[in-house]
């Protein structure tokens, strides 16, 4: 069984991913970024689980639940990233190192979304190079516990 396990969440909407609007966030399908990540993470023989939540409270018990079983997180949460002060402060609650990944890079975009509630708290961000963003992640929160 592998030392180290990471837990990725996926926030709202992310579930369209590859369905609606390409042009924005390209045609790589949740299912398939998800199979990249198993991937990867055997590989780099860590373990792995994927969840995609549209609700706010559910991406906090995730978080929460974390702490028995995984020892980073990576995570995008979507539009909660600039409004969630849930997210951010359950993500300090636990202590997991958890990077924070977007598809886009979310600093070209509007105006709203330069800001992010979870930047201050994370190990850092990982924006702009679509589902690869998801697999940057996940090797630099292993680097950085194996560290
Ligand atoms: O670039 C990212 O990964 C974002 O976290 C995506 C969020 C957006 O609110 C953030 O500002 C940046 C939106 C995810 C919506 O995903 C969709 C996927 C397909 C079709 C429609 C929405």
């Amino acid at each position: 069984m592998p030392e180290i396990s990471v837990l990725v969440l996926h926030g709202p909407n992310l579930n369209l991913l590859g369905l609606r609007e390409p042009e924005i966030y390209g045609s790589t399908t949740i299912e398939q970024i998800n199979q990249a990540l198993y991937s990867d993470a055997k590989k780099l023989q860590v373990g792995l689980d994927c969840l995609q939540s549209n609700h706010e409270g559910i991406l906090v018990d995730a978080i929460h639940n974390a702490r028995q079983t995984h020892q980073g997180i990576v995570i995008n949460a979507g539009a909660y990233t600039h409004t969630s002060v849930a997210i951010r402060d359950a993500i300090a609650a636990v202590q997991i190192p958890t990077v924070e990944a977007h598809l886009s890079n979310i600093y070209t975009r509007e105006e709203f979304r330069h800001h992010s509630y979870l930047a201050a708290v994370v190990v850092g961000q990982i924006s702009g190079f679509g589902a690869d963003s998801y697999r940057l992640g996940l090797q630099a929160v292993v680097n950085y516990l194996n560290r």
